[in-house]
């Protein structure tokens, strides 16, 4: 059996969908947090000066989708077909994009850019849902987990940004009902 070692800040931020797929695997990892204030020290050791990172049996990777791509084939939460995951890659491209254009730790500029820019992609999520149960359809995948992590992130610094969205806030609930996420986000600090 490999061995894992997530090493990210003190924060959720891009570890947490690594998080995600742990839990709903029931893995155990080694969960590494440094503090931002120690960080300059440690920069120049990780891959292009970047978290997170995951180590599997000694050897990192780097980039958060590509290692959330990697964990959701493992536990079963990609796509049926390889045109389900081109699919469900765009959602999550499209996720991606948004959230890491934010003016994060600005509240005041947080604010104005979700009011002005969430609208288009969040009704454009909400047409991609349509009246499935999940973005893929009938079962679940890491793109639904995907959007109830970054959805959460931006909803801590502009709280209700998205309830004007039954169908997106639907599926939140969703995934936070599957027990093992349940389970996690009850222990989770
Ligand atoms: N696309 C990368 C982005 C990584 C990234 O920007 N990480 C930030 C934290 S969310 C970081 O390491 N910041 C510290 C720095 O740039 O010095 C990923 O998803 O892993």
């Amino acid at each position: 059996m490999s061995t894992y070692k997530l090493t990210y800040f003190t924060f959720r931020g891009k570890a947490e969908l690594i998080r995600y797929l742990f839990a709903y695997m029931n893995t155990e990892y080694e969960d590494c947090k440094i503090d931002m204030k120690d960080w300059p020290e440690h920069k120049s050791s990780y891959p292009f000066g970047k978290l997170p990172v995951l180590e599997i049996d000694g050897i990192v990777y780097y980039q958060s989708l590509a290692i959330g791509r990697y964990l959701a084939r493992k536990a079963g939460l990609t796509g049926k077909t390889e045109l389900d995951d081109l699919h469900l890659d765009a959602i999550l491209d499209t996720i991606d994009d948004f959230v890491s254009q934010l003016p994060w730790y600005t509240e005041d500029k947080m604010k104005d850019y979700v009011d002005k820019n969430s609208p288009a992609i969040l009704s454009g999520l909400e047409k991609e849902l349509g009246e499935k149960n999940w973005f893929a359809g009938d079962y679940v995948t890491w793109a639904d987990f995907f959007w109830d992590i970054c959805s959460d992130s931006v909803d801590f610094y502009v709280p209700g940004f998205a309830k004007d969205y039954p169908k997106l806030m639907a599926l939140k609930g969703k995934v936070k009902e599957i027990p093992a996420i349940a389970e996690w986000i009850k222990r989770r600090l």
